[in-house]
């Protein structure tokens, strides 16, 4: 596999009406684009950082990933994503080659129409782990 850069981190949040004015206010970052992502019950703001985004996540569902994990852990970083060049399937084969559990068998659609998947926290050291592809 080959990771090129950090795509993206993602910040669980409880409100992006509230987070949002401190990423633009106090570190002068523009949010360039508010999704929802459906089938993960969020909503997501997105800020460029260089080649890397800062995503924050506000939970639509108190059942969904970030409902639970602020639930849980409080607001915060939630995971990182790499992004790889030679495929999202390519990658997860072979860390699953390695003994790493995997959430996602194979890619599906994330934010920004890109291709991702996740692998357990419980196998990446505590870090929920993402990889993704345009
Ligand atoms: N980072 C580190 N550890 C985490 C974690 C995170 N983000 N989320 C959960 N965990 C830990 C929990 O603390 C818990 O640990 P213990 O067993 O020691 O208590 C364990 O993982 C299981 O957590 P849980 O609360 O019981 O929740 P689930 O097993 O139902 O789900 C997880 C956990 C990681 C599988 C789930 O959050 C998931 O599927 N995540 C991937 C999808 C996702 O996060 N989507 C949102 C992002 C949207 C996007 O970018 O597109």
């Amino acid at each position: 596999m080959k990771i090129s850069h950090i795509e993206h981190i993602g910040i669980a949040v409880k409100s992006l009406d509230e987070a949002i004015p401190f990423y633009e206010n106090v570190l002068g970052m523009k949010c360039y684009a508010v999704e929802e992502v459906a089938d993960q019950k969020v909503k997501t703001a997105f800020f460029m950082v260089g080649q890397t985004k800062i995503e924050l996540l506000e939970s639509t569902d108190a059942e969904g990933p970030i409902g639970k994990f602020i639930e849980k852990k409080g607001e915060g970083i939630h995971h990182m994503a790499f992004a790889v060049e030679d495929g999202v399937q390519n990658a997860l084969n072979e860390v699953a080659g390695k003994g790493v559990q995997l959430l996602d068998k194979a890619p599906r659609k994330g934010a920004e129409g890109l291709s991702i998947a996740f692998v357990h926290p419980k196998s990446t050291i505590g870090v929920l782990t993402e990889f993704c592809e345009k």
